[in-house]
């Protein structure tokens, strides 16, 4: 591999230097990249002086990719760490969901489609799709009386990012809802900042826990052995559009061409609502534009950007989990006690979501109220109730404990201003122990979905609960 298509696999992690071993022309043998032959710790040196996996056949520095004769798909890991380099995103738009599929029983949509027909992709084939534009941003967030910090990081849905960032809407974790059944698509840039030009260029993933998904595509894994599944800022590493583009339009013009390759996927509108994933069919260097492969559905502002680094991820949650907690993988240590940690909470069929003052649909928020017709649980929670997304955070840089980033009651006012009086919630040791914080929560069917995560500091809720 050339010194510059590693400088572009690096930067765009859009390709497997794949190759075929076409020595007998009637059974030509597929061959994944070349093994890493540095000497490096927990890499094993085991298979006829490879640094290959169990069962490895070489051709060359090559090994041989195996597949599964009974479904096709290729055998775990197809990928291998290559150190110093990044490894590819997934495939077909970086989906969420590689291995699998995206759903079961899936239409044929090319001449060759292994995941056409499939029986065991993640989602059923007709169940309800819940799409999430995300994108982690960081913003000075008040935490407490003490201070505020100053890189404070969230998830936000794009379309709330504008409000976020400008202090209409409160900065916040993300809870996001579906209904058992349903499945989730998410698709997830960043806007992490970059501490000075020799810094390390900060990075964003998401990780689910309990639900299904395929691991190769929706772990939020990024250890060589699967796709990377995080991704850099846009802003810093993605060129922008230099004129709009139209609905049905298919050509865009950029900044620059120099780090895409044909039959690449490309997000347009990173960041955006209205972002749309496409393939490019072909580049003119010259003209600094690209082909894709299907027209546009949305408008798209001149100065909006496009490029590789976006992920997909795609959840399916079939089973009634309450409140699952998902989190950046990249950073956690230093990212989660300044808030990118979020949640799904899942809901029971038929459920729709709506805020609590004007009753308006929404997909997400902390304080929503859940109209349904089915129990939440059988006899205790028999229909419609109010929910309250709860996260005990530690690690905080400013005040170490926080229960959705804020301290102390008077920083919950913005989220909880319309709540009756009635009950009262109280946090016992809170930022500093001994101190007791008392949230005035009301309402006579407040469910609390609650994560009592990595907190230095016991939390308990004390109310006079009752039910319908
Ligand atoms: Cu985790």
């Amino acid at each position: 591999m050339s010194v510059e298509v590693l400088a572009i696999e690096e930067a765009n992690s859009s390709d497997i230097d794949w190759s075929v071993d076409a020595s007998d022309a009637d059974a030509p043998v597929y061959l994944g990249e070349p093994e890493e032959t540095e000497n490096w710790p927990d890499l094993p040196d085991e298979v006829n002086g490879h640094r290959g996996q169990p069962g490895d056949e070489f051709v060359g520095n090559r090994p041989k990719i195996l597949f599964n004769p009974v479904d096709g798909r290729p055998a775990y890991p197809l990928l291998r760490p290559n150190i110093g380099q990044r490894p590819p995103l997934t495939p077909n738009g970086h989906t969420g969901s590689p291995f699998l599929g995206e759903n079961a029983m899936a239409a044929k949509k090319s001449a060759v489609d292994p995941y056409a027909g499939s029986e065991d992709g993640l989602c059923p084939q007709n169940s309800p799709l819940r799409t999430f534009n995300m994108t982690t941003i960081q913003l000075p967030i008040r935490v407490s009386a003490q201070g505020t910090d100053p890189t404070g990081k969230i998830f936000v849905l794009n379309h709330d990012k504008a409000d976020v960032l400008a202090g209409r809407k409160p900065a916040q974790p993300l809870a996001i809802r579906a209904n058992i059944g349903d499945c989730v698509a998410i698709t997830l840039v960043t806007e992490l900042e970059q501490d000075g030009p020799a810094a390390h260029m900060p990075q964003s993933n998401l990780h689910i826990h309990h639900v299904q998904f395929d691991p190769q595509g929706s772990d939020g894994a990024s250890a060589g052995m699967v796709y990377d599944q995080s991704i850099r800022p846009y802003k810093i590493v993605d060129p922008r559009m230099t004129a709009a583009a139209d609905t049905g339009d298919s050509v865009l013009e950029l900044e620059s061409v120099s780090k895409f390759q044909v039959g690449v996927f490309i997000g347009v509108g990173l960041g955006t609502e209205q972002m749309e994933i496409r393939k490019i069919t072909a580049i003119d260097a010259d003209a600094k534009t690209v082909t894709l492969d299907t027209p546009l559905v949305h408008a798209h502002a001149s100065g909006q950007w496009a490029g590789t680094e976006f992920v997909q991820e795609r959840w399916y949650p079939d089973v009634d989990l309450d409140n699952v907690f998902w989190h950046d993988h990249v950073d956690g240590i230093h990212g989660w006690g300044k808030g990118m940690v979020g949640q799904l909470i899942v809901e029971p069929k038929g459920s729709t979501y709506h805020d609590p003052k004007t009753g308006a649909q929404v997909d997400s928020g902390t304080y929503v109220d859940t109209h349904t017709s089915n129990p939440l649980a059988p006899g205790l929670v028999t229909g419609s109730f109010r929910e309250l997304a709860l996260w005990t955070i530690g690690d905080n840089p400013v005040t170490d404990s926080t229960l959705n980033l804020r301290a102390e009651p008077g920083l919950w006012a913005p989220i909880l201003d319309e709540m009756p009086d009635g009950y009262v919630v109280t946090v016992i040791d809170g930022p500093v122990d001994g101190e007791r914080n008392e949230i005035p929560f009301t309402y006579s069917q407040l469910i609390l979905p609650f994560h009592q995560w990595h907190s230095y500091h016991g939390t308990h809720i004390v109310g006079d609960f009752e039910t319908w």
